[in-house]
């Protein structure tokens, strides 16, 4: 099984559904929607060259941020990385925002002073990402420890990629997390990848959550691209864990559309990519599987999901005009946010 979720050919049917509050899984499907089109938006805005900076997009990888933030509260504390997106729309499906925060403007989610890179809404619970690699952990897990001292269920969320683990850092928080049992989740989307080397050039196994095991951390290695099984496995993990378990660690397999930066399939950073790859994985599109399962049970219709996407691609059309059209942030204001609001 587990082997299995490596093979791209494999879990290209829809998913199961059975016993499933309709509502919430037609919720389920708008955001992974939404998401995507938020994000081919930016792809195509960086291809006619009117963003400035890099963006890294984890179309594909949707299941994952929107299964998981099913079981989050507003307080939990919420820590991403370079291709964090999806980990920031999920808790605040704002497009709005991260388009002006991606073209540099004063209406983003950081002022237009980080980019896509540095994304931050603690109201809703995002703490931030950071484009050093595995450069959130230790905060994921220094929030976690600060909501255990504070008796409150608050809970870390960690977001972090197969390539991430290679960082000397993440087997401290592993550790440390475990030792002093803190409730923070590390959510791995193994996307195979680290830039354009494969999993298989850089580790001996293909499964990251083998230092799971070393750390005594319970974990779960799951199909990224199935949002129900992401929700409630996590579901089970994040309530035990405001329960006092501990850590846990959810290895979630998945699959980038694009290259590693930027609208680019075909080649990543600098190297060919199989194509061959890439159309297997897109048969295992996380949102077409819901989708099917939805039409299959009938609780959905072809007309419902292309009323749905004509109104979410006139939304984003909308919401893009309006973050171009916005000011940047005043020059004297440049220093004002560096350290603090103050
Ligand atoms: C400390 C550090 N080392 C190297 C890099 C360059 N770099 C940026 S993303 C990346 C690969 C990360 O791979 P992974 O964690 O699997 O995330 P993915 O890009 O697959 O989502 C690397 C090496 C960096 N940004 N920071
Ligand atoms: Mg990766």
């Amino acid at each position: 099984m587990i082997n299995n979720l490596f093979n791209p050919t494999q879990f290209q049917d829809p998913i199961s559904i059975e016993g499933q509050d309709v509502k919430i899984l037609k919720k389920t499907l708008h955001l992974m929607i939404l998401i995507r089109k938020t994000e081919q938006q930016l792809a195509y805005a960086r291809k006619n060259g009117l963003i400035g900076g890099p963006v890294h997009l984890g179309v594909g990888q949707e299941a994952i941020a929107v299964g998981i933030s099913q079981n989050l509260k507003k307080t939990d504390r919420v820590f991403g990385g370079h291709r964090s997106h999806s980990h920031l729309l999920a808790l605040n499906p704002d497009f709005y925002k991260l388009f002006a925060e991606v073209l540099g403007k004063e209406t983003g989610f950081s002022k237009g002073m980080g980019g896509s890179m540095h994304l931050f809404d603690q109201s809703n619970g995002f703490y931030g990402s950071t484009p050093i690699v595995a450069g959130t952990v230790s905060l994921a897990v220094g929030a976690a420890m600060a909501a255990k001292m504070q008796n409150l269920t608050d809970i870390g969320v960690s977001y972090i990629g197969d390539g991430a683990v290679e960082e000397g850092i993440v087997h401290e928080c592993f550790n440390l997390a475990k030792v002093l049992k803190l409730p923070v989740l590390f959510v791995i989307e193994n996307n195979l990848f680290a830039s354009h080397m494969h999993i298989s050039l850089r580790q001996p196994s293909e499964t990251t959550s083998r230092f799971a095991d070393a750390n005594h951390i319970p974990y779960k290695i799951l199909d990224g691209n199935d949002v129900v099984v992401v929700a409630q496995n996590s579901e089970e993990l994040i309530q035990s864990m405001r329960n006092g378990a501990g850590p846990a660690i959810l290895e979630l397999v998945t699959y980038r559309w694009y290259g590693h930066v930027d609208w680019r399939e075909d080649i990543d950073v600098g190297v060919a990519r199989s194509m061959e790859d890439i159309k297997n994985w897109k048969a295992r599109d996380p949102i077409h599987r819901l989708s099917q399962s939805m039409i299959h049970s009938k609780i959905w219709t072809k007309e419902e999901e292309s009323e749905l996407s004509n109104k979410i691609d006139t939304e984003i059309q909308i919401a893009w005009d309006k973050a171009m059209n916005d000011p940047y942030p005043s020059k004297d204001s440049i220093l004002k946010f560096v350290y603090s609001n103050n």
